[in-house]
């Protein structure tokens, strides 16, 4: 039957809301019997049991959910898990199943009107399906015909950096290298990642002022830090079990401050499900201080801070790590005269901060050296997100909390492996070192223009330039902006292939030609020839370790990540290379072995990865204090210019964000307990005092449309929501929002979509 239109955004259905005061505190009981119902619901209760005393346990399951490490020493009896890492696991291990029959009961047309919630809750793909030209229904195929399809719709094309090979952090160490081996071998650098739309800020930033594109800090750091800033990211949803090094922190005497539009209940309270006797200490109280700050308006608000810190110093000259600077640093000078250039008062006004707040902030930081700087993607997704974490380094160079014990840069990472995705290759802009050391090894030669990113290969697959879309995870039309362009565009491609455990909706929005490729999750067991295998993955702080499964695969038919790379490779380039798949494929102590020749710092990857139950840690320089391997030697000081967001009276800044039963695309389910909200995800935060300007009452319906460049976009129907949000602020969950993204709208140098900031329209309906 011939392809019908493709909904790109599945049916606006409303679920029936409920809400609530948001809750003081995070995790708890609640929390625990979240994580139970959750497992057991969708996984058995026998198989769930096995699986959650596996998570996070030494030689066990990496959690599929956040990069957050785990302890070095000590690992909780109890578990070293936490509610949203049992729902990632529950997702993964489902008991339900998309098969063929599923396939031949529903078109493509049809499941392209589901909603992301019920599209994830459909189950895990079983075998290979391809989706033929015009047709609306998957079908099987096997696993040789899918790799031989591939092989002549690559190999057909005129140059190779028609094709595009995007990864999702999930992917081990071992897959995205032999992935981004593939791309090189074939001739392009076209790997954009996850990462473009998350932490790429991060790393750039962060690259260019102390010569890491990592953070420098390790979960024992934690405990030293006398203060820790928690600015722009929500842990107690994201990354849960950061909430235990937080509370480690407290214990010891450090101050937490929180920078964030809104007052995040994980922020404020914690009662650590771990740890029964914590409910009867009612928990630990975390930020001692909250700054509302306004959205983007995290520049201005450093930049007080660091003045007031120049100026302090000047008066008690202990204020700033003089030493530090002096021996360390360079710029100094320019910044203390650029920031001369602004007034307290004015930067506090953008901010939104009062003075009084400001002065606690300054109090709490000043006659301190330790401290740490936590952040995610309330900085990393506006415009000039760059500048923003340049801004944190800043501060931390001032006080010398770079490359000491307690103190440090903490870009808190998303996907669990996005981190060792990237060391191992997945980028578009290979070093000529990396490249030479392919050569050498694998006799090929590496491309060495950039290839396309993200936003780059949008935009070429909807201008014809790209015609073949090749991705390792993830879910490409929810995750990118602009949801219809960036649908069209991978429409608009002769060939879509998708290495997924589980169906999304990237699999509607599919090519001429589509494939599926379903594959094993981290949580299962991957034997070869009778062999149990592991892969390795890196976590947000620098160490590498063991990940193995222990559940029954959800089908006979799935393969593993690396094998079904080798299948691919073996097929597209046949006798171009010499490299041999099949042996990868089969084993992967081969793969770390040549990742061990390329990469530096992976010296005895095997041994260390064995014999280490726990793991070990890649270099850091910054976290030495050593900047040698920057242009002067040292770590740099820069100037960034505040931010301007031109909005008119009846314009507001909108932030795209989670809630806290999504990961990412995934929808686990249709509340945001912490934020009061129950049963319903099509709903904006917004100020009792906006609302009342524009006549509104909790609950009343609206759309909301973005105008960028003479078009307008539209998100329809959500229900207002009276929330503490600053004035002219609004929040929203992704992915439903990501229609008023506008794809051209991106931060300076990183290129990340604009997600936290967008400037829109609220219409009453
Ligand atoms: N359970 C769960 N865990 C996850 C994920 C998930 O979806 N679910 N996703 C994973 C991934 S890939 C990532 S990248 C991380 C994301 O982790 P987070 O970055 O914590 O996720 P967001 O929901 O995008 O939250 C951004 C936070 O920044 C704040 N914010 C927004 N704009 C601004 C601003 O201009 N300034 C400041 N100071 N704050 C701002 C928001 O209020 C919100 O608290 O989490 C990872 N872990
Ligand atoms: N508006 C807005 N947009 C955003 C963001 C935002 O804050 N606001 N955040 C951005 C961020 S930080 C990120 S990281 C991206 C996320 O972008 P992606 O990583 O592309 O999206 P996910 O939703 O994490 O991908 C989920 C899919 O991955 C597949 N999957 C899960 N586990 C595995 C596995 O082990 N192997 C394989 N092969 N597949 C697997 C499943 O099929 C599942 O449906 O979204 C970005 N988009
Ligand atoms: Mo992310």
């Amino acid at each position: 039957m011939a392809r019908k239109k493709i909904n790109p955004i599945g049916a606006i259905r409303l679920t029936g809301i409920e809400t609530n005061k948001p809750p003081n505190y995070a995790a708890g009981i609640a929390g625990i019997q979240k994580a139970v119902e959750h497992t057991t619901q969708q996984m058995g209760a026998l198989r769930a049991f096995k699986a959650l005393n596996k998570l996070n346990q030494k030689h066990g399951i990496d959690c599929p959910g956040c990069a957050w490490p785990d302890p070095d020493d000590k690992r909780s009896v109890l578990g070293e898990y936490c509610e949203n890492g049992a729902k990632a696991l529950a997702e993964e291990a489902t008991l339900s199943k998309v098969d063929v029959d599923f396939f031949t009961n529903y078109s493509v047309s049809e499941l392209s009107e589901w909603t992301d919630y019920q599209l994830g809750k459909a189950g895990r793909l079983t075998q290979p399906m391809i989706l033929k030209p015009n047709s609306d229904y998957y079908e099987p195929i096997s696993w040789d015909t899918a790799y031989e399809t591939i092989a002549k719709e690559i190999n057909a094309l005129s140059d190779p950096n028609e094709a595009v090979f995007y990864t999702s952090g999930r992917s081990s160490n071992e897959a995205a290298f032999l992935y981004a081996l593939f791309a090189r071998a074939l001739g392009t650098n076209n790997l954009p990642d996850c990462s473009n739309m998350c932490h790429e800020s991060s790393g750039y930033a962060l690259k260019e002022t102390v010569g890491i594109g990592k953070g420098s800090v390790t979960l024992n750091d934690f405990e030293k830090a006398e203060v820790i800033i928690v600015i722009g990211q929500n842990p107690g949803t994201n990354h849960p079990r950061m909430l235990s090094a937080l509370a480690d922190c407290k214990k010891n005497g450090g101050r937490i401050i929180s920078i964030n539009p809104l007052n995040e209940a994980g922020l404020k309270r914690f009662v650590n499900p771990q740890k029964p006797m914590d409910y009867l200490k009612r928990g630990t109280s975390l930020a001692d201080l909250h700054l509302p700050v306004k959205i983007n308006q995290d520049v201005a608000l450093l930049k007080a801070i660091s003045k007031e810190l120049i100026h302090l110093d000047v008066e008690k000259n202990n204020i700033l790590d003089h030493k530090f600077i002096s021996e360390k640093t360079v710029g100094y000078d320019t910044l203390k005269k650029d920031l001369e250039k602004y007034e307290t008062a004015d930067l506090l006004e953008r901010a939104g901060i009062s003075f009084q707040d400001f002065l606690k902030a300054v109090k709490i930081i000043a006659p301190k050296k330790k401290i740490i700087i936590c952040w995610a993607m309330g900085l990393t997704q506006h415009k000039n997100a760059v500048d923003n974490i340049r801004e944190v380094v800043n501060l931390l160079l001032l006080k010398g909390s770079i490359g000491k014990d307690g103190s440090g840069t903490c870009p808190v990472r998303g996907h669990s492996n996005v981190q060792g995705d990237r060391t191992v290759g997945i980028m578009t802009k290979p070093s000529s070192l990396l490249n030479d050391k392919l050569k050498r090894t694998f006799d090929i030669n590496p491309p060495v223009h950039a290839g396309l990113d993200t936003v780059g290969c949008i935009k070429a697959m909807h201008e014809g330039k790209a015609k073949v879309f090749v991705s390792l995870g993830g879910n490409f039309v929810s995750a990118a902006s602009d949801t219809n362009y960036t649908s069209s565009a991978l429409q608009n491609t002769n060939l879509t292939v998708s290495v997924s455990t589980k169906l999304n909706r990237t699999h509607t929005c599919a090519g001429k030609t589509s494939i599926i490729l379903p594959t094993l999750g981290r949580s299962e067991l991957d034997v070869k020839n009778g062999k149990k295998r592991f892969v390795t993955v890196e976590n947000s702080m620098g160490k590498v370790h063991a990940s193995s499964g222990v559940l029954d695969p959800a089908s006979a038919q799935l393969l593993s990540e690396p094998e079904i790379i080798c299948g691919l490779a073996s097929a597209v380039l046949g006798k171009k290379t010499q490299i041999p798949w099949n042996t990868y494929a089969d084993d992967y102590n081969q793969i770390r072995n040549k990742i061990e020749e390329i990469v530096s710092g992976f010296d005895q990857y095997n041994k260390k990865t064995i014999e280490s139950k726990n793991g070990f840690y890649l270099p850091n320089n910054a976290r030495e204090g050593d900047f040698s391997n920057m242009p002067d030697g040292k770590a740099r000081f820069s100037i960034c210019p505040l931010p301007e967001h031109r909005t008119e009276s009846n314009e507001f800044l909108l932030m795209t964000i989670r809630s806290h039963d999504q990961f990412n695309t995934t929808i686990y389910g249709l509340d945001d307990r912490y934020r009061g909200i129950r049963n319903e995800r099509r709903v904006l935060f917004m100020n009792k005092s906006d609302m009342d300007r524009n006549q509104l009452d909790h609950l009343d319906f609206v759309d909301i449309t973005s105008h960028y460049q003479g078009i307008e976009r539209k998100a329809e129907l959500f229900h207002v929501i009276e929330y503490d949000i600053p004035k002219g602020n609004l929040a929203a969950y992704f992915p439903e929002t990501n229609v008023l993204v506008p794809i051209d709208e991106y931060a300076d140098e990183s290129r990340t979509p604009i997600s936290k900031s967008i400037k829109v329209k609220i219409v009453k309906r």
